[in-house]
């Protein structure tokens, strides 16, 4: 069926210019580090804590051994996991790390927000030192 006008293509290019607009607010924005956006998924991963960030040393961060993250989603949307892995965590804005000692374990929400490109550490539980952790490959990551 035709219509004169075509009001689809119209308001397409309405949503197209609010769309441009969305991304440039956001991207004003971007030091103002607002929470999480709704897209982001929040991971509850288990680790110990391999590095503190040291104040008035440069170069010291937060690394964590992190257990596997079998349902972690790539920025397609795939379900690809997350192996056990040693790495570097940045952390929300007023998380404090300062009661955090190397060889603490932990639990932590990991909140991963790929439309923004944003990864976090959210929040942290210190769990007790018996804690069994499991730091093997996780069968359901490919
Ligand atoms: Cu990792």
């Amino acid at each position: 069926m035709k219509t004169r006008g075509n009001p689809g293509r119209t308001a397409f290019a309405a949503l197209a210019v609010l769309a441009t607009l969305a991304v440039l607010a956001l991207t004003a924005c971007k030091d103002a580090r607002p929470p999480a956006s709704p897209q982001a998924r929040v991971y509850v991963v288990r680790g110990q804590v391999a590095q503190v960030p040291v104040p008035g040393r440069p170069g010291t961060q937060f690394i964590v051994h992190h257990e596997a993250v079998p349902d972690f989603v790539d920025k397609t949307g795939a379900v690809v996991g997350m192996e056990s892995m040693t790495m570097y965590l940045p952390t929300a804005k007023g998380l404090s790390l300062a009661t955090l000692q190397p060889g603490d374990k932990i639990r932590f929400d990991l909140s991963v927000d790929w439309p923004n490109d944003r990864v976090e550490v959210t929040r942290i539980d210190l769990l007790p030192p018996e804690t069994r952790l499991s730091f093997e490959a996780n069968p359901g990551v490919k």
